[in-house]
């Protein structure tokens, strides 16, 4: 059987409902169904848990799509008498929804601000994180070489390097170490194999062969010190194969032992930050100085600690002397015109004494975590200025 003819009015009535909120049609519009209407947004407004939620129960209403939009958009059909009534009604319950949206947003932005204050609170206590590009750390060994080097730059000296690999010439016979002498064995070296000429290259024993390369090259008077790597057959607790130094040379006319004290003093005094320092220089030996003589600076140890100027113990520091008479020949200087003064020092044990360092073998262990404790900001550059150390 066909379906029975659907009647004019019928079709009419579902045809609205497709188009409207099911509950509230123009014609079946009330006021309490207004009530209706209006208490249930109202409830969703209240409910609404964030502003997104708001958002949505907004929409629902006042949306082009929206419960309450629609209700306006039948105004236009109505008879005008029906339409003021029922206008002056929807828009008081539009304005009561606005307003109700208004003042929920404001407590619901509020709540959210609250929330983000206490979950994003900031600590002003702790301290600082460094930066990426300063968490690196400046070796204690390079540290130290910077403040040497400021020292004496300071009094006016020249900063001078050369090759770790050096020939047997520069390294010892320059330096009057002669031929086969047993000098030579007071160094214990790393050669290399002998070339065809049966020359042979090494490693520096020590930074002495800069200052024959700087009297070679230069007119007196000259003023310079040469730090850098050395190496020595020798590995103990105390000695390492490579290890650092740092050399002086003074020559001219009128130099004198005279003005090495007042030197060695300054530097000390500088070098260790204090104000006052007691030194004791006694006799030695050294093939390339006449006279040697070997440099204690006095101090006190107790309970790992060092400190300088005072105390009953004496420590050694360096070495220094006249420049023999043949260095200056070998290096094209006339012995007769001119002398000088030299010195050497070994880096490594006065960095540790300096920062109380345990062990000489940390200074090559490359442990980051020993690094971060000893080492020194890349941005603290020592400078007689503006503090050496801190
Ligand atoms: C020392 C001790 C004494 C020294 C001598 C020279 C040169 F090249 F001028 F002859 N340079 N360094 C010297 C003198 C080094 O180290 C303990």
């Amino acid at each position: 059987m066909p379906p029975a003819p659907v009647t004019g009015f019928l079709l009419d009535v579902s045809a609205r409902e497709r188009r409207q909120p099911a509950a509230f049609c123009e014609r079946d519009l009330t006021v309490s169904d207004l009530t209706t209407l209006e208490q249930t947004i109202l409830t969703d407004i209240a409910g609404a848990a964030d502003e997104a939620a708001l958002e949505a129960v907004r929409v629902a209403a006042l949306g082009k799509k929206g419960s309450i939009s629609a209700l306006l958009a039948t105004l236009g059909k109505m008879a005008p008498d029906e339409r003021k009534t029922q206008g002056a009604a929807i828009n008081v319950a539009k304005d009561k929804v606005t307003q109700a949206l208004t003042a929920r947003r404001d407590i619901l932005k509020s709540a959210a601000l609250d929330a983000r204050l206490a979950s994003e609170t900031i600590d002003v206590t702790l301290p600082l994180r460094d930066a990426v590009a300063e968490q690196g750390r400046i070796h204690p060994l390079s540290q130290v070489m910077d403040e040497l080097t400021s020292i004496f730059a300071d009094m006016g000296f020249a900063i001078a390097e050369g090759p770790d690999i050096e020939t047997d010439d520069y390294n010892f016979t320059k330096l009057n170490f002669p031929e086969g002498h047993p000098a030579r064995e007071m160094h214990d070296t790393f050669f290399f194999n002998p070339k065809e000429d049966n020359s042979r290259m090494l490693l520096r024993t020590h930074t002495s062969p800069v200052q024959v390369r700087t009297m070679l090259n230069q007119k007196p008077p000259i003023r310079v010190v040469c730090p850098g790597r050395t190496y020595r057959i020798d590995s103990d607790a105390t000695h390492t194969p490579q290890f650092h130094q740092v050399e002086g040379l003074v020559i001219d006319k009128g130099s004198h032992l005279g003005h090495l004290k007042w030197i060695l003093h300054e530097f000390c005094k500088a070098f260790f930050e204090v104000d006052h320092i007691n030194m004791r220089f006694r006799p030695s030996f050294f093939p390339f100085t006449e006279p040697s003589l070997e440099v204690d600076i006095q101090c006190r140890r107790d309970k790992g600690e060092i400190r300088f100027g005072e105390g009953e113990d004496w420590l050694e520091i360096l070495g220094c002397g006249m420049v023999h008479p043949n260095v200056l020949r070998a290096c094209g200087i006339d012995p007769d015109v001119y002398q000088g003064f030299a010195w050497g020092m070994g880096i490594d044990r006065i960095a540790m004494l300096k920062y109380g360092m345990s062990d000489l073998r940390q200074l090559f262990d490359s442990d980051v975590r020993w690094l971060s404790h000893y080492g020194f900001k890349p941005l603290d550059i020592p400078t007689l200025a503006g503090g050496l150390s801190t």
